[in-house]
């Protein structure tokens, strides 16, 4: 019978936005489970290693969620690689990945990549028109899930509502249908209470937009994403 994993939390921090060291502090001391790098637009190595090393002031993991093959730095815990199953471009989900493995393939440390099916669903965010998705209905994303899990095998399941909040029935209706895949949200959360109500059914839960918006409603995620199991 399906049973709830504990939940996680972890904050995405956009190279492209402005933090200052007092927000940067408070997010990394905040109890959080660690810190994702990632954005869609004006990503560069620069941009990216430059907010990574004021992130590792702290002792906290930190995650590159790689977007563009021109900005992978080193030194990062774990490098998240999307793949796009619901862009109509067989580019997001297989060419870029590939051409980045053609450039740098003596590089890579395999155990240190991640890759995650994404769904994107929200026509609205920016991800969703850069990869050219096309909105599934709740029944794709349940297929979406499954060849995640079992023609795939990733090790993650990513949905992205990206600044809009989700609906809570379809992640719950998601989670029910992974076992050995991890779910993650990510998408409109704003309150604690929202953040509480995705962690109730995903794996790991996302915060990223609120954190530029209301630092405090942004820390009180944290505990609200502790306290489910
Ligand atoms: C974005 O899923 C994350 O990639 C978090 O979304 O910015 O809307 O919180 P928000």
């Amino acid at each position: 019978m399906y049973k709830k994993r504990s939940c996680h939390h972890m904050f995405k921090l956009d190279p492209n936005k402005d933090l200052s060291e007092d927000a940067l502090r408070k997010v990394c001391t905040s109890g959080t489970d660690g810190i994702i790098i990632g954005g869609t637009d004006g990503v560069t190595f620069e941009n990216v290693t430059d907010l990574q090393d004021r992130v590792q002031q702290y002792d906290i993991a930190v995650y590159l969620e790689v977007s563009d093959i021109e900005a992978i730095a080193p030194g990062f815990q774990k490098y998240l690689i999307p793949m796009v199953l619901n862009s109509q471009d067989k580019k997001w989900m297989i060419d870029v990945q590939h051409q980045a493995i053609v450039e740098y393939a003596d590089a890579i440390a395999w155990e240190d990549m991640m890759p995650e099916g994404y769904c994107v669903l929200n026509p609205e965010a920016k991800v969703f028109q850069r990869t050219n998705c096309t909105m599934p209905q709740d029944r794709d994303v349940l297929a979406y899930a499954e060849m995640a899990e079992h023609m795939f095998r990733l090790p993650f399941f990513y949905m992205e509502y990206s600044g809009m909040y989700g609906d809570p029935d379809l992640v719950r209706q998601v989670s029910e249908r992974l076992e050995k895949t991890s779910l993650i949200y990510g998408g409109g959360i704003r309150s604690a209470e929202q953040a509480g109500e995705m962690a109730s059914h995903a794996d790991i839960v996302v915060i990223g937009n609120v954190i530029y918006e209301d630092m405090e409603s942004a820390i009180g995620t944290v505990e609200a994403v502790k306290t489910i199991h």
